[in-house]
């Protein structure tokens, strides 16, 4: 099984499956493509239905988006347990996830990763400004809120355990790190901030961070 995916320190929808795919223990190996090179996009071009990356290899067939590859483990390793047991929690789980998948058109532009915008590096951005980013900052405390206080009793993660949003909201957090985002600014009450704090201390994403950094 072969999960290809953009450079370490920018490509955000490739972060995501690897966590997942590691959470999951599979056995997989990595190709990483350079996106931004003429080969990189060639590349693309040849081996990506939709141009772009994340895509999974496994069983002669190619499996591409973030949120098909995790629903993809998923199915294949349930003993992962990927989403919460509780059915309400899991529920809610696939919302928070779905609305980071699709969502934060505006917190995505104006903090997005390329060249001088790393995930893991030690330089850091002044933060966003605007009415839109800040919606959707507000927008992102208040769910990380109302999830931790709902579901979060059972650990650091947004529904206690480990589960698929703490993968989809991973690079959200090394955005609100890089362009030091003022989350009290926007309602926090230092429960967002430590969920944060926690994605960002989570062993799979220091090791992915290691890797980059290499
Ligand atoms: N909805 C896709 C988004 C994937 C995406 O936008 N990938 C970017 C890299 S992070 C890409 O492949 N860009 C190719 C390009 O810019 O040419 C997913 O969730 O996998």
């Amino acid at each position: 099984m072969e999960l290809i995916i953009g450079p370490r320190l920018y490509s955000t929808w490739s972060l995501r499956p690897w966590l997942v795919l590691k959470r999951c223990k599979a056995d997989f190996t990595v190709r990483e493509i350079d996106i931004y090179s003429p080969a990189g996009q060639a590349e693309l071009e040849r081996i990506s239905p939709s141009r772009l990356v994340p895509l999974l290899n496994v069983d002669g067939e190619t499996v591409w988006d973030s949120m098909a590859i995790s629903v993809w483990c998923a199915e294949r390793y349930p003993e992962a347990k990927l989403w919460p047991s509780d059915a309400h929690a899991r529920w809610l789980a696939r919302s928070a996830a779905c609305e980071m998948h699709g969502g934060f058109m505006a917190l995505r532009t104006a903090c997005s990763m390329g060249p001088d915008h790393t995930m893991v590096g030690p330089d850091r951005s002044p933060p966003p400004k605007g009415e839109a980013v800040d919606r959707d900052i507000r927008r992102i405390v208040e769910l990380w809120k109302q999830m931790r206080g709902r579901f979060g009793a059972g650990g650091p993660y947004l529904f206690g355990e480990w589960s698929v949003p703490d993968a989809f909201f991973t690079p959200v957090a090394t955005r609100f790190r890089h362009f030091q985002v003022d989350l009290a600014a926007q309602g926090d009450d230092g429960t967002a901030a430590a969920y944060r704090d926690a994605l960002l201390a989570q062993p799979d994403f220091l090791e992915w961070s290691a890797e980059a950094l290499r």
